[in-house]
């Protein structure tokens, strides 16, 4: 199925207990006025579910894909399987391991099947780099980011010791 640029972003994560972190992503695209959707899927509990997302994400006019998850977290990489929408990966901090063993699952992906991980519990980073994505075919966007960081730059030269 063919579409018009396509502009919206999907905010996927293995479970509610994640949505503390996974909050500020969608404060971000709020800000910026980003049409996205909240879903809860866990690779290991709702497999199908997760199957189907990933089949359907391109058609149902996903542009970028941000998916949280912790612990032993396989979500962004399956759904990065099963579909070829860039997938933003946010490793959850959800258990002793402090959201390392979280990092490493999302990290280490095979050559071929990309996902761009951010930091731990980074979900604002995974909402900027899904604009930065967007703004590449909306100058608009493009400049709105381009304001934003102009303003990141502001404080950080005001600050004083
Ligand atoms: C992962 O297990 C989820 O992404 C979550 O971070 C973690 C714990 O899930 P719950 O037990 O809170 O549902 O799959």
């Amino acid at each position: 199925m063919s579409r018009k640029t396509p502009s919206k972003v999907a905010i996927i994560m293995g479970s509610k207990s994640d949505y503390r972190v996974m909050r500020d992503a969608v404060e971000i695209l709020g800000r910026f006025k980003i049409d996205h959707e909240k879903l809860i899927i866990s690779a290991h509990r709702t497999p199908k579910e997760m199957y189907r997302f990933s089949q359907e994400a391109h058609d149902r006019g996903f542009a970028v894909i941000i998916a949280g998850a912790g612990g032993s977290a396989h979500l962004p990489g399956m759904v990065a399987s099963l579909t070829s929408l860039p997938v933003i990966g946010v490793p959850v901090t959800a258990t002793k391991l402090k959201g390392l063993d979280s990092l490493l699952s999302i990290v280490q992906m095979p050559k071929g099947i990309p996902v761009a991980t951010v930091a731990i519990d980074n979900a604002a980073n995974a909402a900027l780099l899904a604009i930065s994505i967007l703004g590449i075919s909306d100058e608009k966007l493009y400049r709105k980011l381009v304001q934003y960081r102009k303003a990141l730059t502001k404080k950080v030269k005001a600050m004083r010791i």
